[in-house]
């Protein structure tokens, strides 16, 4: 595949179809276009859908779990084969820095199909001897079927992680997809095609249209009778508009969407490990982790020396060259986005924020001052009621406000229409599971952020989402479960 043309792929094949509408797709540390995506139109999502639907009929729809399972660790080994081209990539797509995308991006990517296809190897039907009141006897077994043809519309942060995510349980199960990448990633869902081919997974089973959200082919994917399930990655308002398109026809959705994730810090903390870890929690990848922490509740007695040192972590981030090992911190995906979070950046000084440190743009030399650079940026003194404190900004910030009682850093914590993720942090290990089980939060880490086991239930709580993907529990999205009643 040439990196200058990004392409659908359909029924197995790449395709520019029909529109003959593209977009540029640009790196972010320079704004230099490094390609030109195909736009799908109705006439692509039609064709895919159909293709998509037509190989449920053919060998993969008669697959064993087990064969399927064998192919899906075929995708996983085709992945790490061409480990350097998806690396290169996505860091072309994004601007993230390689001491990111080698150790999370391309290698989750690779993991979440061996992890999905050890879920299916191994899972059994259910069983149960059933003897009625009436002294009637009978077995009732359960099977799980695919659900179908599913779309996955997936966003920019982390584009081969968390598009696989889906699509390797998706097929594990023995379903259909057809991806939507996000507009600003194309690259890597598209270079999965190839890998699908080589492993010889049949045409028709894996599809990618590329386009935009509404007027386009995230919309029409969505509303297209044909999809029996969507499952879908981004923000809250983008999944109110797709939940009305799966209304339309009573489709199941599986939703992870945006949150204002708090990290709670006690005065018994490890206190250079947490500095490390919320360091990681509140900058890795530039703040474009949903599950990036933005307020930070300190207990009161270490509050001024917690802002000082998550204040130098902070200054000590090396942007530049993604392809320089020492590079911590990448540039925001587009310009566009910029401006959004550089809006929260001003609103914060205009209202009175202490801004202990960033800001602003940072000064960057070379090609580099057309990119989407930013400084990371830390405030205190905000009410618990502005804007920053309330909504996802998506950028490398956090607010800062300390608290005397855990009853009060819990209710603080809760505050909030989000719910995805809260890491708290404690060396009173009873302190820190009594405030984990009070957050309402999908996901809790002690003492850690973002380290993952995916056999666990991932999801957000309140707006952040709808289900659990992981281990057994993405069979629930994933599968139909069918009873069978036989009286004996
Ligand atoms: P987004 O919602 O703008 O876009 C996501 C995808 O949806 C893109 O492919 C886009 O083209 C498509 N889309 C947009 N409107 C659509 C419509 N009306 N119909 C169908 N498709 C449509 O999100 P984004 O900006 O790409 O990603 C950032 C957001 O994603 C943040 O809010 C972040 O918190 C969230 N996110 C959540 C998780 C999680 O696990 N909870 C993970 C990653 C990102
Ligand atoms: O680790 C995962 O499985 C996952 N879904 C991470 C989501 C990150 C959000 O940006």
């Amino acid at each position: 595949m040439s990196n200058a043309d990004v392409l659908n792929f359909i029924d197995g094949a790449f395709t520019e179809g029909t529109t003959g509408k593209t977009f540029e797709n640009r790196n972010p540390i320079n704004n230099a276009v490094v390609s030109r995506v195909h736009e799908a139109g109705q006439a692509e999502v039609d064709a895919a859908v159909r293709a998509a639907r037509k190989a449920m009929d053919g060998p993969w729809g008669s697959m064993s779990p087990q064969d399927r399972a064998d192919l899906l660790y075929k995708v996983a080994d085709g992945i790490n084969a061409r480990f350097d081209e998806f690396l290169k990539a996505e860091i072309a797509d994004t601007g993230k820095p390689v001491s990111l995308a080698s150790h999370i991006d391309i290698p989750r990517g690779a993991a979440n199909f061996k992890i999905f296809a050890d879920v299916i190897r191994s899972h059994g039907s259910e069983f149960f001897e059933t003897v009625t009141p009436a002294g009637e006897e009978a077995i009732n077994y359960a099977v799980r079927a695919p659900k179908g043809t599913i779309a996955v519309i997936c966003p920019w942060n982390l584009p081969l992680l968390l598009m696989t995510w889906k699509v390797g349980p998706a097929l594990a199960c023995g379903n259909t997809v057809i991806v939507k990448p996000s507009e600003e990633t194309p690259t890597t869902a598209t270079l999965l095609g190839e890998v699908m081919n080589d492993a010889g997974v049949p045409p028709g089973v894996y599809n990618v249209v590329h386009g935009f959200g509404p007027g386009s082919a995230g919309e029409f994917l969505t509303q297209h009778p044909g999809v029996d399930a969507i499952t879908f990655t981004g923000e809250t308002t983008t999944g109110e508009a797709i939940m009305k398109n799966a209304a339309v026809g009573i489709r199941d959705v599986s939703f992870e969407l945006g949150g204002k994730n708090p990290g709670l810090v006690f005065a018994d903390c490890d206190f250079d490990a947490t500095v490390d870890g919320m360091s990681r929690a509140v900058f890795a990848n530039c703040g474009q982790v949903c599950l990036n922490t933005e307020r930070v509740y300190v207990e009161r007695p270490i509050f001024d020396r917690f802002v000082e040192a998550l204040k130098a972590k902070a200054e000590g981030l090396k942007r530049g060259d993604p392809f320089d090992k020492a590079t911590s911190q990448g540039p925001l995906i587009s310009q566009e986005h910029r401006d959004k979070v550089l809006g929260y950046y001003k609103r914060a000084a205009a209202d009175g924020a202490r801004v202990v440190t960033g800001g602003g743009i940072p000064s960057l030399g070379g090609d580099y001052g057309e990119g989407s650079w930013i400084e990371p940026t830390i405030w205190t003194g905000l009410d618990e009621d502005h804007p920053n404190i309330r909504e996802e900004i998506f950028g490398p910030c956090c607010h800062i406000r300390p608290f005397d009682t855990d009853q009060e850093a819990i209710a603080l914590a809760n505050d909030s229409r989000y719910g995805l993720a809260t890491s708290i942090w404690s060396q009173d290990i009873t302190r820190a599971n009594r405030a984990a089980r009070k957050i309402e939060v999908g996901i809790t880490w002690v003492n850690c952020w973002f380290l993952r086991d995916l056999r666990t239930a991932f999801g957000g709580a309140k707006q952040s989402g709808i289900g659990r993907e992981g281990g057994v529990h993405s069979l629930e999205f994933y599968t139909e479960m069918r009873n069978v009643c036989v009286k004996l």
